[in-house]
């Protein structure tokens, strides 16, 4: 992901943007929305939701199956939407592009095939402190059940990854390293790049977890080198019900397939079966067909804007909110890294986060309260939640001195 630094270039025209997103214009509570909870899940625009619509009304039918008109149809879109996310990440074919239900999906199918049949007991996997328990979890099920180590790389107080630590706990016995590409709790954009260089110069293969990367700014796997990338598409503009595993060709080729069922083979008897080739070898059942058209028009959608004056202009924001931020009394910022994205994740002496959520919320404006399923990291600052605000492209500076109005009505109240 790389963010350029600004320089004398148009400015970016949010105002324009707004009119692309239906739900920004609604009124929440008889305020106008302010709709800081991107981390969560992203708004889409008229484009992605009459993608919608148009597939149900004059598409739908199953795809890979049939020889009548639709369903060649239907399979072509689904599989054009395979397409643009392969020249939206740059990988090198669609076949290392596999369709799941989300980054949960697709760290779980990397756990439960590449880990299950190429780790043993003993070998290693690495991941950091500040993870989402998506990229938690899945790893302490594979050591439970297969004597697999985890090791967790800390994160100093500004919520940035010890590199030092990491360059330490990397072994021989190191397998695999999971790595979110930025933290949904702090913001952190981790070193994503020389974190693989040096997994790789150790004999490991990285997994990153791209769910809080992808919308804030350009990814391309072949440049990273990583050999797996999960991303959900409805955190990326798109809808819900879809994302995305990239996975290294010769890797997927090697790992047996998770879940049995239809498309993904290519024979069946009783004795035996014989799976189909990639991408669909992990792609049992029916997928989420208007989820894989929808994604391809969020990204048609993406292509359409000023991408890079979009990152600027989320940079802009969070760099505004972060100074404003400094002013509110008592605010103490969680996750002050200097490489950050679109995060501002923040507790305030005495106030319960849940509080501050329901009373900004009275006033039209949404964040999120609570451990932003990242408990262990929030353990570290020695709190169980934050107040979270997280910025897409189309919010303004304006929402933002909303934003802290509100949040001053809150604390006045909560005093
Ligand atoms: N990884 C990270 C870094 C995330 O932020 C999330 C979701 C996930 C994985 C899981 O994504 P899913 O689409 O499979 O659910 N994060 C959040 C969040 O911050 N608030 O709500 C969901």
């Amino acid at each position: 992901m790389t963010i350029q630094t600004p320089t004398l270039v148009p400015a970016f025209d949010v105002a324009k943007v707004r009119e692309d997103f239906p739900i920004l214009h609604t009124q929440i509570n008889g305020k106008p929305l302010v709709y800081l909870d991107n981390a969560a899940t992203t708004q889409k625009p008229r484009a992605v939701i009459d993608s919608q619509v148009r597939y149900y009304e004059t598409l739908n039918a199953n795809i890979h199956r049939g020889v009548h008109t639709l369903s060649q149809r239907a399979t072509d879109e689904f599989e054009g939407g395979r397409e643009a996310v392969r020249q939206f990440l740059n990988a090198g074919s669609t076949r290392e592009v596999i369709f799941t239900r989300g980054t949960t999906e697709a760290i779980n199918l990397v756990a439960q095939t590449y880990a299950r049949s190429m780790l043993k007991a003993g070998d290693e996997v690495l991941i950091g402190e500040a993870e989402h328990h998506a990229n938690i979890v899945p790893w302490q099920m594979l050591r439970d059940s297969h004597g697999t180590v985890l090791k967790v790389v800390p994160v100093n107080d500004a919520g940035e990854l010890d590199m030092a630590a990491f360059e330490q706990l990397l072994s021989p016995r190191t397998k695999l390293v999971a790595i979110g590409h930025v933290s949904n709790a702090l913001g952190s954009i981790n070193p994503v790049a020389s974190i693989v260089a040096l997994a790789h110069a150790a004999g490991a293969k990285v997994l990153i977890d791209g769910a809080q990367s992808v919308a804030h700014g350009h990814v391309d796997v072949t440049a990273l080198d990583c050999d797996f990338y999960a991303f959900s598409g409805h955190k990326l503009f798109g809808p819900t019900g879809i994302g995305v595993l990239y996975g290294k060709a010769e890797l997927l080729e090697a790992m047996p397939p998770w879940q049995g069922g239809g498309d993904m083979i290519r024979t069946v008897s009783f004795e035996r079966s014989e799976w189909n080739d990639l991408p669909w070898k992990f792609e049992a059942g029916t997928p989420d067909i208007a989820g894989g058209i929808g994604l391809k028009a969020a990204l048609d959608y993406l292509a359409t804007l000023d991408f890079d004056g979009a990152i600027r202009h989320e940079q802009a924001l969070l760099a505004y909110a972060t100074e404003r931020a400094l002013k509110v009394p008592g605010l103490r910022l969680i996750g002050t890294a200097r490489e950050k994205a679109a995060v501002l994740s923040f507790v305030i002496n005495g106030l319960h986060p849940q509080d501050l959520g329901v009373l900004l919320d009275s006033q039209g404006v949404a964040i999120r309260t609570g451990h932003h399923c990242a408990m262990p990291v929030l353990g570290r600052y020695g709190l169980s939640g934050t107040a979270r605000a997280s910025f897409a492209f189309y919010n303004t500076h304006e929402e933002i001195d909303h934003f802290f109005a509100a949040l001053a009505k809150a604390c006045e109240i909560l005093a």
